[in-house]
């Protein structure tokens, strides 16, 4: 029954919240259960106001954090961020080299369709479903 509710929250990588804000390309890049997933999508927010992420989670991950890649002097590093703020009228990508989603211990399976809940500073929250891909995930 649970399991239904699922499939009908969620459309194929598109999703809308108060309908001004909407996502779409939501992946995630899987390898193996014990290698932490990436995840990936596309914010529009069409609301006159800024938006604030500040947290994910998903049944599909032990722990799912809002992080940053950086390169620091030639070393790729990652670390996690507090929030991510989408202004007005604009667009933001969690992609593979900037901000991403980082699911650790993930519990999914290439090819599923998984529910992330992205929660906003004013308290309200978004369910995207996020496609499962495998290492050539971009
Ligand atoms: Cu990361």
């Amino acid at each position: 029954m649970k399991r239904l509710l699922y499939v009908l929250l969620l459309l194929p990588g598109l999703a809308q919240a108060g309908g001004t804000i909407s996502a779409s390309g939501a992946r995630f890049r899987y390898l193996l259960p014990q290698i932490p997933a990436g995840g990936y999508v596309t914010l529009k927010n069409d609301r006159d106001h800024k938006i604030i992420v500040t947290g994910a989670s998903s049944p599909a991950c032990g722990m799912l954090m809002l992080h940053e890649s950086k390169d620091e002097s030639g070393m790729a590093m990652m670390m996690a961020v507090k929030s991510v703020t989408i202004e007005a009228h604009q667009s933001f990508s969690f992609a593979p080299d900037g901000y991403h989603l980082m699911c650790d211990k993930p519990l999914m399976k290439i090819g599923q369709m998984v529910p992330v809940t992205l929660a906003f500073a004013d308290g309200t929250s978004m369910v995207i479903g996020f496609q499962v891909g495998g290492a050539g995930t971009q």
